[in-house]
């Protein structure tokens, strides 16, 4: 079998369209490999049948190889090196190269074969997620068919019978396989216009993951049940997280996927948008009300939509401010007005450079340069056009341009503010603060506001 690593979606359709011989659809599809993080173009349909391909933020989709009306896939599970920002290199377990594995992308009705090869350490099986299919499909270890074995090659074979989108990942060992990264999406487009799926002019999609990476270590702890400290979206946290750039007008559809254990409200600033599908399918347009923040549970898929009427860098984010943080040790105090000068001299003698954290709350940390371990994501990170972002983790940022070219995915760089639109300093004087004048006050009400707190938690 010969192994390539991926450069572009242009060049990969190219390679699907070339000619195979017949003895080469006797065996099995050639590898197709993701060498790095970045966002691949998008794919365009195959076999010519009109959608607007998927972008996988900072993912790629997998070329099929059409053998006699059938979409071949050839899913390789194996260790991978993830490169989860600048700099912040995981060691992980994923598909064809990288984590989450590449997006399987076809059409409703189409004959799907999948050819899952298993050269990781342990035995594993793959789940489609919310698809319909024959039960023995399932990949379920052990009760839909016996575990892949270490070396082994399983086929499945279906039929994608409802659009939408849908998510893929192990069903064996599966706390392990997940918390090391194993996962990727599938995106079912309708065949014919569909009543409840409007057609878009941008389909971004992407699975919410989570990891448990020691401050100076470089592979996940597997037997974190859910304080995990890396919060990412395909494997992914920011600055490294690619951003969702459309052309004004557009109408985008998102697609999130979460595969971690814990909920995340997504919010996306400057616009509203619906939920249009789920899991189960689209939502009927009767059954949708808008929204600016949709909570994205456990082991669900949420696909939401809206026109890009509105011009400029808008955030997309978990709204769990923890989620857009990196990791920080777990005991980490609240400082806020607690006066540490002494204690820092007194530190300072033992601890050449140690630096007090949190006394005006936590900002400064986003500028300060802080001595880390090796292979440890700041908390917070990365630069705007007008400083520090103190953000890390789930934040990426919607670009909406009235300049993009259709079909452009390409950054645009900041948005660059029309002169007086933007919030400034107020140079006036500031006024005292008028205070209402307790004048018909009781005799006996006491002289200021007091609070009486429960002396402990037995009341609660
Ligand atoms: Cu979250």
């Amino acid at each position: 079998m010969q192994r390539r690593t991926f450069f572009s979606g242009a060049a990969m359709a190219a390679a699907t369209a070339a000619t195979v011989s017949r003895s080469a659809l006797a065996g099995l599809p050639e590898i197709q490999s993701a060498g790095s993080a970045a966002t691949g173009a998008p794919l365009a349909p195959p076999d010519g049948r009109g959608y607007t391909p998927v972008v996988t933020l900072n993912g790629w989709t997998l070329p099929p190889r059409i053998n006699a009306g059938v979409k071949e896939f050839h899913l390789v599970a194996e260790p991978v090196l993830r490169e989860m920002a600048p700099g912040f290199v995981v060691n992980m377990w994923g598909y064809n190269g990288q984590s989450p594995g590449p997006t399987i992308e076809v059409v409703e009705g189409d004959r799907v074969r999948l050819f899952v090869t298993n050269r990781l350490p342990e035995h594993t099986t793959v789940h489609w997620h919310g698809q319909r299919l024959p039960n023995g499909m399932d990949g379920v270890g052990g009760l839909t068919q016996p575990q892949i074995p270490v070396g082994k090659t399983f086929v499945y074979e279906f039929t994608a019978r409802r659009p939408g989108t849908f998510m893929y990942h192990p069903h064996a060992d599966e706390m392990v396989q997940m918390a090391m990264g194993m996962m990727g999406m599938w995106v079912t487009h309708p065949r014919a216009r569909h009543p409840a799926i409007a057609s878009v002019e941008r389909d971004f999609c992407f699975l919410l993951n989570a990891y448990d990476v020691e401050p100076g270590s470089r592979t996940p702890r597997v037997a974190t049940m859910l304080d995990h400290n890396i919060w990412s979206w395909n494997s992914r946290v920011f600055p490294g997280i690619d951003s969702l750039n459309v052309r004004l007008g557009d109408r985008v559809r998102i697609r999130v996927g979460n595969l971690t254990m814990t909920s995340h409200p997504i919010h996306l600033h400057g616009h509203e948008f619906t939920v249009t599908g789920t899991d189960g399918g689209p939502v009927p347009p009767s059954a949708r009300w808008p929204e600016v923040t949709t909570d994205v549970a456990v082991g669900q898929m949420r696909q939401i939509e809206f026109v890009a009427d509105e011009e400029g860098d808008w955030a997309l984010h978990c709204h769990k401010s923890h989620h857009t943080m990196g990791a920080m040790g777990h005991g980490l105090p609240t400082m806020i007005g607690v006066d540490q000068q002494d204690l820092v001299e007194r530190f300072q003698k033992l601890v050449p450079g140690y630096m007090a954290m949190g006394e005006r709350g936590m900002a400064d940390m986003g500028a300060m340069q802080m001595p880390l371990p090796e292979n440890t994501q700041p908390m917070m990170a990365g630069n705007g056009p007008h400083g520090p972002l103190e953000m890390g983790g789930m934040f990426s940022t919607l670009k909406v341009r009235r300049g993009q070219k259709a079909g452009d995915y390409s950054d645009p760089g900041w948005y660059r503010q029309p002169p007086g639109t933007q919030a400034r300093e107020w140079t006036g004087t500031l006024a005292e603060p008028v205070r209402p004048v307790a004048a018909s006050a009781p005799a006996d009400a006491p002289a200021a506001a007091s609070v009486r707190k429960p002396a402990g938690h037995a009341h609660h």
